[in-house]
């Protein structure tokens, strides 16, 4: 068993030590490439079927052609879990503008580079609360929807790392970036949700968000439970007068703000609704119908 990690490159599973892509990958010289974020449950990829429709929307809107079908590439994402023996892990998939030369211009590159790595990783969800995090509010805007916006999940995330090394300095565990206007964004990997007079709400697409996978099926799960949500825009005003404020991300979970920079929320700990919708979605992404499975014994027949 000291056998090491697969790691998908370009079709073939190679070593963790032999895994590597070329110095002249655009995707490295450039930030040119798309990815996703992915994780299975207990055996079961969570939401597979959106993680891989946004990954080629975020191609598309940067005219990468993915020379793999959707299903094809659904099935590596599989194939990677499975060569690995894994149930509960964490995949990124990355796909790369490819090799090219030292210009920037794409049309140079002939093949897109695709790697998938998936490693073991165990829930944070369940019985327990979620993890309290402090906060602070970056100096760094969100970029605008008409530039680098982070509605195309690239490989240029310049932006968030200037606002989490913010959070760094300041001892905060995070950030949350307004847009250009001045509305509320997201955190540096989250989305955001705040809570008021039992009333909750999330920016929209207008704050130049990530479309995120979680965020979209806590809104759905807000609305089965009869939870009023609202996807609009947020002020500061707002932010800092909630009575609850999470953030929601495949990697992070559900995570509860306890202060936003050096201001508490709420109580400063985990409040009702984000409590019940974190007990809810413990449950929901063990739900069969929630993902697809790994292993062919466990595919459920119709
Ligand atoms: N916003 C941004 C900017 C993100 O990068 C999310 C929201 C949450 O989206 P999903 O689809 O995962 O619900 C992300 C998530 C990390 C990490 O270390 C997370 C992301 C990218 C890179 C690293 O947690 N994406």
């Amino acid at each position: 068993m000291s056998q090491e990690p697969l790691i998908y490159v370009d079709g073939k599973f190679v070593e963790k030590s032999k895994a590597v892509v070329s110095v002249f990958d655009h995707g490295l010289l450039y930030g040119d490439g798309v990815f996703e974020g992915i994780r299975a449950y207990n055996g079961s990829v969570f939401r597979l079927v959106d993680h891989v429709n946004r990954l080629y929307d975020s191609a598309k809107s940067i005219r990468l052609k993915i020379p793999l079908t959707k299903h094809e590439m659904t099935e590596a994402v599989l194939e990677t879990l499975r060569k690995n023996q894994l149930r509960d892990s964490y995949i990124r998939l990355v796909v790369t503008r490819g090799v090219g030369d030292l210009g920037v211009d794409p049309a140079l590159c002939k093949n897109p580079t695709i790697f998938i790595i998936a490693e073991p990783m165990a829930s944070a969800l369940g019985p327990r609360d979620p993890k309290v995090v402090k906060m602070i509010v970056s100096s760094y805007r969100r970029d605008a929807v008409d530039a680098t916006t982070h509605e195309i999940k690239s490989l240029n995330y310049m932006n968030s790392i200037m606002a989490k090394m913010e959070a760094n300095s300041a001892g905060a565990n995070d950030a949350i970036l307004l847009d250009h206007r001045g509305f509320v964004s997201e955190g540096s990997v989250t989305n955001l949700f705040l809570v008021k007079d039992g009333r909750i709400a999330t920016p929209s697409s207008a704050a130049g968000i990530l479309h995120g996978i979680t965020r979209d099926r806590i809104v759905r799960l807000c609305s089965d439970l009869g939870l009023d949500v609202a996807q609009r825009d947020i002020t500061p005003f707002e932010l800092s007068t909630a009575d609850e404020v999470f953030l929601v991300g495949t990697k992070s979970e559900i995570l509860s703000v306890g202060s936003i920079s050096g201001a508490q929320v709420g109580s400063g700990g985990v409040g009702p609704t984000t409590k019940r919708l974190y007990q809810e979605f413990s449950k929901l992404v063990l739900r069969p119908e929630e993902g697809t499975p790994v292993y062919e014994a466990e595919r459920v027949s119709a």
